[in-house]
Order: C-alpha cells, then sequence, then structure tokens
C-alpha cells in the first residue's frame, strides 16, 4: 500500500531560476540535486526544514524537447504536474493496482530520484492526477 506522501512534483522551465525563487520568496533550500537522463530531466528536492525529512517539493526542468516534462511545459506551461507517494514495494503496488484496472505507464519499475525504482499511474486512471510510486534506495 501506500505508506505518506513522498514529495509533489512541479514543472519549470528553468532549474536554476525556480530554485532561486523557492529561495528568495519562500525560504525553501535545496536537499538534493541530480541529472536524470532517462527521464529527460534536471531535478531538485527542496524543502522547509533543515534536512529534508519532511514533505518535499521536486522542481523538474527537462533535458530534452521530447521529454514528458517539455511536452507538459508546452501543454500547460508551468505548474504541479505529479503526486508521489512512498511505497515499500513498488512492483507490489503497481500490482495491486493493475489489479484494480488501472494502467500503470512501465511494464517493470525504472529509475528515479536518487536510486528510487519507480512507477507511474496513467492520470486518466488517477481522477486526473498523475500519480508515481517511489520504493526509495
Ligand atoms: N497530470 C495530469 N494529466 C496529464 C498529465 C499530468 N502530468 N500529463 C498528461 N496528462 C493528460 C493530458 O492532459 C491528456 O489529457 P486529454 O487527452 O484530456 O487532453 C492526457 O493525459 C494525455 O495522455 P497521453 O497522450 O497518454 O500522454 P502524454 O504524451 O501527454 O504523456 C504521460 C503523459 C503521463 C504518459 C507522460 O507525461 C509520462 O510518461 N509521464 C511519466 C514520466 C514523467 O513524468 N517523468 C518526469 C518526472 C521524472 C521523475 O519524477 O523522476
Amino acid at each position: 500500500g501506500l505508506l505518506r506522501v513522498d514529495h509533489v512534483g512541479i514543472a519549470v522551465a528553468d532549474l536554476d531560476e525556480a530554485l532561486a525563487f523557492y529561495s528568495e520568496t519562500f525560504g525553501m533550500h535545496c536537499v538534493h540535486e541530480e541529472r536524470n537522463e532517462e527521464q529527460g530531466v534536471r531535478e531538485a528536492m527542496i524543502a522547509t526544514d533543515p534536512d529534508g525529512t519532511g514533505a518535499r517539493i521536486q522542481l523538474l526542468a527537462p533535458l530534452r524537447p521530447d521529454s514528458a516534462i517539455a511536452k507538459f511545459l508546452d501543454r500547460n506551461g508551468p505548474g504541479l504536474q505529479q503526486l508521489a507517494y512512498t511505497v515499500k514495494d513498488v512492483e507490489a503496488a503497481s500490482d495491486a493496482l493493475r489489479a484494480r484496472g488501472l494502467r500503470l505507464l512501465y511494464e517493470s519499475p525504472r529509475r528515479g530520484t536518487a536510486g528510487s525504482r519507480i512507477n507511474f499511474v496513467h492520470p486518466k486512471d488517477a481522477g486526473g492526477v498523475l500519480v508515481e510510486l517511489v520504493e526509495p534506495a
């Protein structure tokens, strides 16, 4: 099952500009940053608390024009893109949702932030929300 909200993902055009905005405007700071070539993103996890153990926000900027985030920005502009839940076992969680008739985007999990294993529920099968399942490393 779902353990907790892992993070909320926000699509942005420029990661450095977004990091500066969140820092200067909301006093949030970066707790992790990486490039995920497979997902086509440069991403940063930001938080309100010093160690980032509370709720985190994931800023997602596209690396390529054909990436999921680039498509999202083209269609919607910047904004909320995904809601991610922590799970203990991403394969088991995906199978349970498939059994309820939901479409998972990947047949088997892919690599997400910080070596996590991830899959997604198609937003059309989850009330218009792109749901990510995250099994931490
Ligand atoms: N949230 C809600 N609805 C969304 C959506 C989103 N993020 N992205 C697309 N949709 C909707 C579209 O508005 C469209 O609806 P309409 O048909 O009513 O216009 C429909 O879903 C389109 O579906 P599609 O043609 O099957 O798919 P798209 O080419 O738009 O791609 C998706 C959507 C979810 C399959 C794609 O974004 C994807 O593969 N996402 C998973 C990977 C990802 O998001 N990676 C970036 C983050 C990396 C990370 O978290 O580590």
